[in-house]
């Protein structure tokens, strides 16, 4: 493949969690539908994907978010999330890095915007600063009170839910949802992780559960819940994960717990906050997260042919 001399990026941080977000220079993945063109992005251009995100011009942790033209001209973009292993459905803190990274590069103003992703239409308001109070996809709970036998750690139940990723949301269990633990953290979600893909728990279409996220109470008594949330490359979001908050209200709102427009203010392992609530439209939950990102680079990667690590490494 003719790898490009270089790709002009922007990164910023949500909540801590940063966005990388690829304004030229990116792959051409033609013009069909946001799905069909992260389909060409995954089976053609995942050197692209390594070379962006992955060591050594990135690292684990690090989201990107391809820019894209419309299918219609009502949306501002197309974006289609990527990380350190593959493609993502949507990204919540992803899509307030980018909405801060567009007002940055004068391309929006204050006001709601339309953005396609590979699995909807989003949208999100810009409320100036670096403030962006995103609408998602419609979330649900696919399935409650599901029991995997987790090798080493026992019995470990959750529900299953969609929030534009697919989430393992567990609310029992002995693990201390501190920054200090987060070690011990990774290791207990990853044990889930690989017992559900063992057992053959998954999403509702057989989807792989590749987000594993775990609650307990807040730090700070003005919030209503802590989270850690582990991604699908094995870094853990920064962030209280916009899908994942989006997952969580729709079990809230399922179950009673939360009335439709309620907030649900959601921290993250290191404190950053998002404020959530849900409405539901045609009986449909469609979670809104409020957050705030800030800009911390803008940047042209280059690629030299002879670098042994041209395209990065895992
Ligand atoms: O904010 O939705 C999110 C997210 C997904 C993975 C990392 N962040």
């Amino acid at each position: 493949m003719n790898f490009p001399d270089s790709i002009e990026v922007v990164d910023s941080h949500t909540g801590g969690e940063p966005t990388r977000v690829v304004i030229a220079g990116g792959p051409d993945l033609g013009t069909g539908s946001l799905s069909e063109r992260r389909d060409i992005f995954q089976s053609r251009f995942d050197d692209y994907r390594s070379a962006i995100v992955n060591e050594p011009r990135g690292s684990d942790l690090l989201v990107g978010a391809l820019l894209c033209e419309p299918c219609d001209a009502s949306s501002v973009c197309g974006v289609i999330f990527f990380n350190n292993v593959g493609m993502l459905g949507m990204c919540g803190h992803g899509t307030i890095g980018l909405a801060v990274t567009l007002a940055h590069l004068g391309r929006i103003s204050k006001g709601r915007h339309r953005l396609e992703t590979p699995v909807g239409v989003v949208t999100f308001e810009y409320h100036g600063g670096g403030k962006v109070t995103l609408e998602n996809v419609s979330s649900y709970r696919h399935a409650r009170e599901v029991t995997a036998d987790v090798p080493g750690e026992g019995l470990v139940t959750g529900d299953i839910a969609w929030g534009g990723n697919w989430f393992f949301l567990v609310g029992q269990h002995q693990e201390e949802l501190s920054l200090g633990n987060v070690e011990r953290l990774t290791e207990f979600t990853w044990a889930i992780r690989q017992a559900l893909k063992a057992q053959g728990i998954t999403g509702e279409a057989q989807q792989e559960i590749d987000h594993i996220e775990l609650f307990g109470p807040a730090a700070n008594p003005a919030n209503d819940s802590r989270n850690f949330v582990l991604c699908p490359g094995k870094a853990y979001d920064r962030s209280p994960c916009g899908t994942g908050t989006s997952a969580k209200i729709a079990c809230l709102i399922e179950s009673g717990k939360l009335q439709p427009g309620e907030i649900w203010r959601q921290e993250s392992i290191l404190g950053s906050l998002f404020e959530a609530s849900g409405q539901v439209v045609d009986g449909q939950i469609i979670p809104r997260i409020t957050g705030e990102a800030f800009i911390t680079a803008e940047t042209r990667l280059r690629f030299t042919k002879d670098d042994p690590f041209q395209t990065g490494f895992e």
